[in-house]
């Protein structure tokens, strides 16, 4: 199986949830993967989140490449005009920094309330994201600090719930499901890479193969030491790393099944390297 094959399924479906509920929400906060800050974004969500404030944020921070990360967060605070953030679910250091974020850009609404003659109101906040980028981590650290579920709001849900994370910010305490598009195989190679793509939907050996490429484009120094290798000029494949780690089958032959777990797992813990696997649009 040498591609990804797997459709989201109910693209359609998801994209109408997450519509529904944007209607009843202030302020968006989307979480991108920081290791694949392009590749883990939805192409047409500018379209979908219309003119609705949005707080993107670069999450899983601590496995990411810092020099790139920052690189992105000016990129995206240039190119979607707003506020731009990272963090990691290990630090909980920055929440008020993102509770203030997010005030910051609730209170133009809330404003326009008041000035209608309405009472004002807490603003009510959606976390979105990709499968897997941290969404429910991300939720709960913010949660942990306030703890007031309060429930379905009479009169602007009957399922959902919501937690009072701030005297003025009520948040919606299940994440909105960004689908991902697997069209462009370069995007869905370093989707699968961060597990941002149902196991099942592709081979481990040709994600892991194909993710040494990338990684020999980028970081070929961390790569060749941390699996010992002295190679100039060669690509790094999967039969040197099973050779190199000694994962043989029958004591001989490499073991390019275990190998390709290895590489995924290492890559995945950030083992090898923190490493941000997509570039910068013109390179700037
Ligand atoms: N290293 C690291 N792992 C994270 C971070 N955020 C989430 N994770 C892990 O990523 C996986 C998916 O997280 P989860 O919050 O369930 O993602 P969701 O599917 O978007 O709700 C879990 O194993 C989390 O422990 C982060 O900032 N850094
Ligand atoms: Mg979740």
């Amino acid at each position: 199986m040498n591609n990804i094959n797997w459709f989201p399924g109910h693209i359609a479906k998801a994209i109408n949830e997450l519509k529904t509920k944007l209607s009843l929400i202030d302020v968006v906060v989307e979480l991108k993967d920081a290791r694949i800050p392009l590749s883990s974004s939805y192409i047409e969500l500018d379209k979908i989140i219309g003119s609705k404030p949005r707080l993107v944020i670069l999450n899983k921070a601590d496995l990411a490449d810092i020099f790139m990360v920052k690189k992105f967060v000016e990129y995206f605070r240039n190119n979607l005009d707003t506020n731009v953030l990272t963090t990691s679910s290990h630090n909980h250091s920055d929440v008020k920094t993102i509770i203030d974020a997010i005030l910051n850009l609730a209170k133009p609404q809330i404003d326009k309330l008041v000035a209608r003659g309405l009472n004002p109101r807490s603003a009510r906040v959606m976390v979105i994201g990709m499968p897997n980028v941290g969404k429910s981590s991300f939720i709960n650290k913010l949660v942990k600090k306030a703890k007031t579920k309060i429930g379905a709001k009479a009169g602007v849900t009957r399922q959902l719930s919501w937690v009072r994370i701030n005297p003025k910010i009520d948040l919606l305490d299940t994440p909105g499901i960004i689908p991902i598009k697997l069209e462009n195989q370069l995007s869905a190679i370093k989707l699968a890479s961060v597990n941002g793509v149902s196991e099942n939907a592709y081979s481990h050996e040709f994600v892991a193969s194909e993710l040494l490429k990338i990684l020999y484009d980028k970081y070929p120094n961390e790569l060749k030491s941390f699996y010992n290798l002295n190679v100039d000029n060669s690509l790094i494949d999967l039969q040197m790393i099973a050779k190199s780690r000694n994962l043989l089958v029958k004591k001989a032959e490499p073991d390019i099944e275990r190998a390709a777990f290895m590489v995924l797992n290492d890559f995945r813990n950030a083992k090898i390297g923190k490493f941000t696997l997509d570039e910068l649009p013109n390179d700037n």
